[in-house]
């Protein structure tokens, strides 16, 4: 993107644009109307408010702010705003039908390439590099993997279809070393990265032990079969009380048939696959399930090390396999595949360290609090980030399945509250070095 010549980056970003744009029909369309409209549980919207919020915030960050026209739909605004009405709210409001929704989104992108045609790309901040078509892009695919985990939530046949993930697995040894030092977190460099990726800045991190690939459905039974969920010894203070409150005793969507374990996914009820990653479990089970294994989940800034930190060069990359963006061979990613791979897959994904799958597959749960970087300025507004700081909200990272590339990399931080398991989230362990481990 650094490289491009303006001609070569208005023909990405209209690409990326109309991709994006695929992505979101293909989750809308596969439905019909009613389902469309209807709540399929109390933490989604309607599908068709997704649709709309998407043409909305284009429509203010795009026509209104970088193209400076005229509102289209002023009337709306209030409707799409995230922060005016809650989730569970947004069936009851008056807002567009499928039909008058695909038609707003249609003429915002018309008006949105016209104004791609006759921007200048850089010069101001928003523009620079395309910034303001890359966030929206972002945004999009954001509500994408959001309207796909509401597929997840819809009951009824299934409506979506993937190819099956690749099946070369590697054996590979349960944990990887990654010798204490300095590195660069976070950038100053990475054009479409968001307010809280910035800015670059050194963080000293100790000696730890990661797991080399996220933690396994087999593994997460074995937690289960144990008495994982019956025993307060694991659990954090919150936790417990969540655990008991939530009635938790396995990952959602799984169920028990005699004595196996299935689940639910897209549609389809079969057994629980051993080999691939678990997910749609919360925080609290994640630290629960770490804590039971005798070890911990990582810091983000552990997470990050072992992501991005080349040894050879000392520099951070931009992604754990190096600096070229994600293709097929080296991450699970884009909703290419409607589930995880199993773990050791993607060896062409590798990190440095030789930790697997940290981009892709499933969102990886770490042990930190969402807070701002050293020198954080909120841009292009204070509700993308930093309204959301503080211990309330938990740091994922790495993306899942159903994460596009554009909208996933070494730096990009998700976040969700500690009980929020809807979302396509597992996770990894960590540990520091035993006494005898030590050198
Ligand atoms: C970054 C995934 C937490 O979905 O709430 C979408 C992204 N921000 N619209 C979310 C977002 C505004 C955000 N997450
Ligand atoms: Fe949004």
């Amino acid at each position: 993107l650094l490289e491009l010549s303006d001609d070569d980056l208005r023909a990405h970003v209209a690409a990326e644009l109309a991709r994006t744009r695929q992505r979101s029909a293909g989750l809308t369309d596969s439905v019909d109307d009613d389902d469309l409209v209807r709540q399929h549980s109390p933490l989604m919207s309607p599908l068709v408010w997704d649709l709309a919020h998407v043409g909305s915030q284009e429509e203010l960050w795009l026509v209104r702010d970088v193209g400076g026209a005229e509102a289209i739909r002023p009337d709306i605004d209030d409707l799409y705003d995230a922060f005016q009405h809650p989730r569970a709210d947004r069936p009851q409001l008056p807002l567009l039908g499928p039909a008058e929704a695909r038609d707003y989104v249609g003429t915002v992108r018309e008006k949105v390439f016209d104004l791609l045609a006759r921007t200048p790309l850089e010069g101001r901040r928003l523009v620079d590099r395309a910034f303001a078509f890359g966030m929206i892009v972002q945004h999009e695919q954001q509500h994408d993997e959001t309207m796909l985990a509401t597929h997840q939530l819809r009951s009824g046949p299934p409506a979506l279809t993937a190819e099956p993930t690749p099946s070369d697995v590697d054996v590979l040894p349960p944990e990887v070393f990654v010798p204490g030092g300095p590195f660069t977190m976070g950038t100053s460099t990475e054009p479409w990265a968001l307010d809280n990726e910035r800015p670059a800045h050194q963080v000293h991190v100790d000696d730890f032990y990661l797991d080399s690939t996220p933690v396994t459905n087999g593994r997460y039974l074995a937690f289960i079969e144990a008495g994982g969920y019956d025993d307060p010894r694991w659990w954090s203070e919150a936790g417990w009380a969540h655990r008991q409150s939530a009635e938790l005793r396995a990952p959602r969507f799984w169920q028990l048939d005699g004595d196996r374990w299935l689940r639910r996914r897209f549609g389809h009820l079969e057994p629980v696959p051993e080999g691939e990653p678990v997910v749609h479990v919360s925080f609290y089970e994640a630290e629960a399930y770490a804590a039971w294994a005798g070890k911990r989940l990582p810091t983000e800034q552990e997470w990050e090390k072992a992501a991005r930190f080349d040894p050879r060069s000392g520099r951070s990359r931009r992604y754990p396999w190096g600096d070229d963006d994600p293709r097929p061979e080296h991450a699970n990613l884009g909703q290419r595949h409607l589930q995880p791979a199993p773990a050791g897959a993607y060896a062409a994904g590798a990190a440095p360290c030789g930790a697997r799958q940290l981009i892709g597959d499933v969102w990886e749960w770490t042990a930190s609090d969402f807070l701002p970087y050293p020198g954080f300025s909120a841009f292009p507004y204070r509700e993308y980030s930093e309204v959301f700081f503080g211990p309330g909200y938990k740091v994922l990272r790495g993306g899942s399945f159903g994460t596009d590339r554009s909208a996933c990399r070494g730096t990009f931080r998700n976040w969700d509250y500690p009980i929020r398991r809807q979302i396509f989230a597992g996770f990894r362990c960590a540990r520091s070095p035993r006494a005898e481990e030590r050198g």
